[in-house]
């Protein structure tokens, strides 16, 4: 398939279109390379060194033989050349990963929430417009995220794959309808994915787009087997207060000595999925698309649920780092049951890689290669849900030697 990866410069979006290169797709990625610039105004940078995107395509093609094209282009501002982008290339199939993705960034300022709001629900919106007017039939699939349930709302109920069956009670009788799962946003960011699930249920309907939504779990991991294959092809990994996550961030404390932050009790649920079965659900989700006037696919890209204070307990007992329980920066239930329903990528052929001590330490292993790259005072989660909330102080002013860590987690 001729397959245009928009966002694929980023930690999931790279991963992805060497997967689909790999397979043999004839791939190009489409990226402003927004990403890179918000690392510069946030003064922090990947934990791991990624290169450049033209070296990361050249090297692509030296160990792979295979071409991978780039465009440079912002989904939300340049319209016109969307359109011609799309006349041109024709693509069979669009995989849209192209939005500001992070919770604690989308609340860290007024200008950081306008600018999600306007860069996420423009991005979406053009492309929406772009394919309908180009009469294209290609499929696209768009990495949505678990937090458009919300945390709590449906208790110890499953979450299903997007739809909810409701009954209503009318003068003629009851009436059975399917209806998208309400959308209980805990984040500017997350709230920019509610809106795009009405943006797909409107183009399925009135345009007979085919879309899939992937309601995406918390990614884990960092490598895969194509970003191994040189160390130049290496991916992203955000260790920061507002762009890294959970589970990554506390393998990348662990490794470096810092105290593991837990926000809160860490009674928080969370949906996990490691980075390499992200790129296969991807897809698969590729292999089966709707059909012209069905409403949006929805799919639980998810693998497992922890909770936060779990995970924790898990990486201090494999490294000896202790726990540190810190005020909570965001305003979310204080502790939530989860339970999620996962049928249909299993159905397709999922064999989840879920939390293992060989996984966790692999990650452990890259900490460490590249902690020299760690600035400790970027670790804090300093971005509060609203004005005075209150934050944790630094914990440590400078890491520990490596020799030091390894001795504390040897202790
Ligand atoms: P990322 O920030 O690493 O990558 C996003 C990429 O999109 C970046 O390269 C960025 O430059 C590009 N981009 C953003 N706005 C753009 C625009 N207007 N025009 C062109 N390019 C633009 O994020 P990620 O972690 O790879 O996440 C990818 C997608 O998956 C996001 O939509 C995110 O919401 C979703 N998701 C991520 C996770 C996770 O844990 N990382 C979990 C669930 C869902
Ligand atoms: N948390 C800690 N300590 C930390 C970091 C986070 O306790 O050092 C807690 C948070 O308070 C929260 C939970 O861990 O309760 C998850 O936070 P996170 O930053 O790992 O994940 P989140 O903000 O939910 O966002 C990430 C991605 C986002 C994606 C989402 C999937 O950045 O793009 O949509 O995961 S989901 O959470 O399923 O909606």
């Amino acid at each position: 398939m001729r397959i245009l990866v928009l966002g694929g410069d980023g930690f999931c979006g790279w991963p992805t279109a060497l997967h689909l290169s790999d397979l043999g797709h004839d791939v190009t990625i489409v990226d402003n390379l927004s990403r890179r610039a918000i690392d510069l105004e946030l003064e922090v940078e990947s934990l791991t060194p990624i290169r450049p995107v033209s070296e990361r395509i050249r090297v692509w093609r030296e160990v792979s033989g295979r071409e991978i094209g780039f465009v440079r282009l912002d989904l939300a501002g340049e319209y016109d050349r969307l359109v011609a982008l799309l006349n041109e290339h024709r693509p069979d199939a669009i995989v849209h990963f192209a939005e500001q993705r992070a919770a604690p960034y989308s609340m860290r300022s007024e200008t950081a929430k306008r600018y999600t709001v306007d860069n996420n629900v423009r991005a979406t919106h053009n492309l929406l417009a772009a394919l309908a007017a180009s009469g294209l039939d290609a499929a696209l699939v768009h990495l949505g995220t678990m937090g458009v349930y919300g945390y709590g709302w449906s208790g110890s109920a499953p979450i299903p794959e997007g739809y909810l069956t409701v009954k209503l009670d009318t003068p003629d009788g009851e009436l059975e309808r399917e209806i998208l799962h309400p959308a209980n946003p805990g984040s500017v960011y997350h709230l920019t994915k509610t809106l795009d699930q009405l943006m797909f249920a409107f183009y399925a309907s009135n345009d007979r787009l085919r879309i899939t939504d992937l309601h995406q779990g918390i990614v884990w991991g960092t490598q895969t087997p194509q970003t191994e294959r040189d160390e130049r092809l290496i991916n992203r990994f955000d260790y920061d207060g507002d762009y890294g996550t959970v589970l990554n961030r506390f393998l990348m404390q662990a490794a470096v000595g810092h105290p593991l932050t837990v926000h809160g009790t860490g009674g928080q649920t969370r949906a996990f999925i490691h980075i390499r079965d992200t790129v296969r659900c991807i897809q698969i989700a590729l292999e089966n698309p709707p059909e012209p006037g069905s409403k949006p696919t929805v799919f639980n890209q998810i693998t497992e649920t922890h909770r936060v204070a779990d995970l924790a307990k898990l990486v201090s007992d494999l490294t000896g780092i202790e726990i540190a329980y810190l005020p909570n920066p965001r305003k979310e239930a204080v502790e939530n049951d989860l339970v999620v329903r996962n049928d249909r990528f299993l159905a397709l052929g999922l064999n989840p890689t879920t939390l293992s001590d060989g996984l966790l330490s692999e990650i452990t292993g890259i900490a460490e290669r590249y902690r020299d790259r760690v600035d400790p005072g970027k670790i804090i989660a300093r971005s509060v849900w609203r004005a005075g909330m209150e934050t944790s102080p630094d914990l440590i002013a400078a890491l520990p030697e490596a020799k030091a860590a390894a001795a504390l987690a040897a202790s």
